[in-house]
């Protein structure tokens, strides 16, 4: 009797938990599927941007360009797989198909491909090539094939669904294994299409048929992830923006069905039904195809960093574009700034001082050594520090066991348990006390935070709110060395030169040129009064290191001292020309399209080109996407000089500039047709022209 009252409480104490207390937990909400997390520990991989535009120097390409014009002499896929396995990168996805339609392989169901072109007389497939590339330098392979096409005759029409699956067939079929699949969801409406020359609009949630092409895609790739911004939720998400940052806040999930507004690409939903993880896709250069016109503005190391700690470093992947040239290569600015990069991110992580430390937690799971503090530093993303169900909040120390000096904090959730952090704070012992270092929401697989250099002998990580008792896999303490950025230039309207560092200590030198400053060029002491076309280069200095920072580089044409906008009766106006990037003006909201802007530009110029910056704040920057550009000696009689689209605008709203024949003239005006959201509000941060 005694010994069955004993068996009774031994079952009901284990039963009631003690000994199910030292279980893992158990998953909460959506997880990743094998697929998702195979692609998450990737991380950082390129994107290649290559086709006809790169021959048109167009970033979209209508699909009527001749397909004569693909001829890439020196085309060399193996300099792409070095550069990406250089640079730190686990896989490449190609424009198999941008929005023209023309194939960089030689589908059998299109003339409009590389079958047709002189590069390796029609017997070329770049395809192939960048797969074999790929294979050679271990690097995985991922396909963009654009939906929108605006060479197919079809596109718009059923018929153009089975061409798209036939396409997709091909290249999921003929070229290995295949990561990552891309849908763009860019669509203009307007095309060559077969020679219709015509709009044609499609309902974006039925006209692909997404279901069904998904069924295919899995048969044909088990283990692919589907990037998808226009139609059914994928296995990835866009982030809302291609300038390279996810939300700091960054849940890797979203719910199935419905609507996918802005505010949810970007932070994702903390309660949403499905994991849909953010990936950052940005361009090492402002555009995504070649333009000559951008050598110098490669990204600096400074911005990819930049870029690094608000993609990767917040839970999200790093898809970095380069565009290839003419010839077929990458352009050797864009590798120094990719190898750069890779080596300061190396430099940044070389040392976790986390390791060797001693961790102690405030909860442990079921008191369970499996489940203790030292798990997050045994380098194995297997094991985990979790707490007790329903104990969401808890803290860990790291004694360092001397004075240590640090700038960043990583943490990894163990998310195939899903994503569980709401927010948590990270502090220092510093002279006898806790001082509060970065204050921070989500985590999700990885968070990196930076702060100011801190010595301390003990870092503390408090979790202060979680859906479900925290599970962290993994903690990094690091001391990444200090980088510097680019200084900025600007030019206003009275024609002084304005230089400014991102850290204020820094020193300034800079030279008129075009050379690359040294601390031997001239030395910035306060705005610089300058007349007509001036070329200039300025870098940061920074005295106690010794350190100089990327170069930037500014060309500004004619002074705009004595140019008037015309017909406008609001002092604000100016802030079109008042060289100020940030800085923008809208004109008023009772204005319908089309809607001019006239410029005097005081007196008689030779002009060959202009230069339009639209506003660049988040909510109803009004952009223009379609416009006319006019010339006039007397104001009265006009001359139509330009037209056209700012191609891709809308997402990469940068300096757009056109180029068109000599002429002269007094006043100009810019032709507002459309804008990017279908309404008629129009703004202007910089309205500039071109003089020859
Ligand atoms: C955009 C496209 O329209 C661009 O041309 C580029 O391909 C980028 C990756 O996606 O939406």
């Amino acid at each position: 009797m005694v010994r069955n009252i004993l068996c009774g409480i031994i079952l009901s104490v284990y039963s009631s938990g003690l000994i199910a207390q030292t279980k893992a937990p158990a998953p909460c909400g959506p997880i990743p599927s094998e697929n998702q997390l195979r692609w998450q520990e990737m991380e950082y991989y390129s994107f290649i941007h290559f086709s006809l535009n790169t021959y048109t120097n167009q970033s979209w390409g209508f699909g009527n360009e001749d397909v004569k014009l693909f001829n890439p002499e020196k085309a060399d896929c193996r300099q792409w797989a070095r550069i990406c396995k250089e640079a730190g990168m686990k896989g490449i996805i190609i424009t198999a198909k941008h929005h023209c339609g023309f194939c960089l392989w030689p589908s059998k169901y299109t003339e409009y491909s590389v079958k047709n072109a002189p590069w390796k007389n029609g017997k070329g497939d770049m395809i192939r090539e960048i797969a074999d590339a790929c294979k050679e330098y271990g690097l995985k392979l991922g396909i963009y094939l654009s939906p929108w096409d605006r060479n197919s005759k079809d596109y718009g029409k059923p018929e153009y669904i089975t061409y798209f699956r036939n396409q997709l067939t091909e290249l999921l079929t003929n070229y290995g294994e295949i990561f990552e699949v891309w849908f763009d969801g860019a669509n203009g409406g307007d095309g060559y299409y077969g020679g219709a020359n015509e709009t044609r609009k499609i309902d974006r949630t039925t006209y692909y048929d997404w279901a069904n092409t998904y069924t295919l895609i899995r048969k044909l790739q088990p283990n692919i992830v589907i990037w998808n911004d226009g139609g059914n939720r994928g296995d990835l998400r866009w982030v809302g923006n291609e300038e390279g940052f996810v939300g700091e806040t960054n849940w890797s999930l979203l719910n199935a069905t419905g609507e996918v507004p802005w505010k949810m690409l970007h932070y994702g939903l903390e309660n949403g039904d499905s994991w849909v993880s953010a990936e950052v896709n940005t361009s090492i250069r402002p555009e995504w195809f070649y333009h000559p016109g951008e050598d110098a503005k490669v990204k600096t190391v400074p911005k990819l960093m930049d870029t690094y700690y608000n993609s990767i470093g917040r839970n999200g992947s790093l898809l970095l574009n380069f565009p290839i040239m003419p010839n077929g290569l990458i352009h050797k600015n864009d590798e120094r700034a990719a190898l750069g990069f890779a080596k300061a991110v190396k430099e940044a992580f070389a040392i976790n001082l986390a390791e060797k430390t001693k961790a102690e937690a405030s909860n442990i799971r079921g008191n369970a050594e499996e489940f203790g503090p030292a798990k997050v530093i045994d380098n194995n993303k297997d094991t985990y520090w979790a707490t007790d169900d329903n104990v969401i909040t808890a803290s860990m120390t790291i004694y360092f066991g001397k004075p240590t000096t640090f700038n960043r904090f990583m943490a990894q959730e163990y998310i195939r348990l899903g994503q569980r952090v709401k927010s948590f704070t990270v502090e220092a012992f510093v002279d006898g006390n806790w001082k509060e270092l970065a204050k921070a929401t989500t985590i999700g697989y990885k968070r990196i935070l930076r702060f100011p250099s801190v010595k301390a002998t003990k870092l503390r990580f408090n979790i202060n709110d979680s859906k479900s008792c925290p599970v962290i896999s993994n903690i990094g303490i690091y001391n990444a060395p200090q980088i510097l950025d680019a200084p900025s230039i600007i030019r206003n309207q009275a024609g002084e030169i304005m230089i400014t560092p991102v850290d204020e200590e820094s020193v300034i030198y800079y030279t008129l040129d075009g050379s690359l400053p040294t601390t031997k060029s001239l030395k910035y002491t306060g705005p610089l009064q300058t007349k007509g076309k001036v070329e200039i280069s300025a870098i940061s200095f920074e005295p106690t290191s010794g350190k100089s920072s990327p170069e930037c580089h500014e060309k500004f044409d004619l002074p705009r001292k004595d140019w008037r906008i015309v017909g406008i009766n609001d002092e604000k106006v100016n802030a079109i020309l008042d060289g100020n990037p940030s800085s923008a003006w809208h004109q008023s909201n009772d204005k319908k399209l089309p809607i001019d802007l006239v410029i005097d530009l005081g007196n008689e110029q030779n002009l060959c080109g202009f230069r339009y910056f639209p506003d660049q704040s988040l909510w109803g920057p009004g952009i223009i996407s379609n416009y006319q550009f006019y010339v006039s000696e007397d104001n009265i009689n006009w001359k139509l000089v330009d037209q056209g689209e700012f191609s891709n605008i809308k997402n990469n709203p940068l300096w757009q500039i056109k180029n068109f024949l000599p002429v002269k003239a007094r006043y100009v005006k810019l032709r507002a047709l459309k804008n990017t959201e279908d309404n008629d509000n129009i703004g202007y941060a910089e309205v500039d022209v071109i003089t020859n």
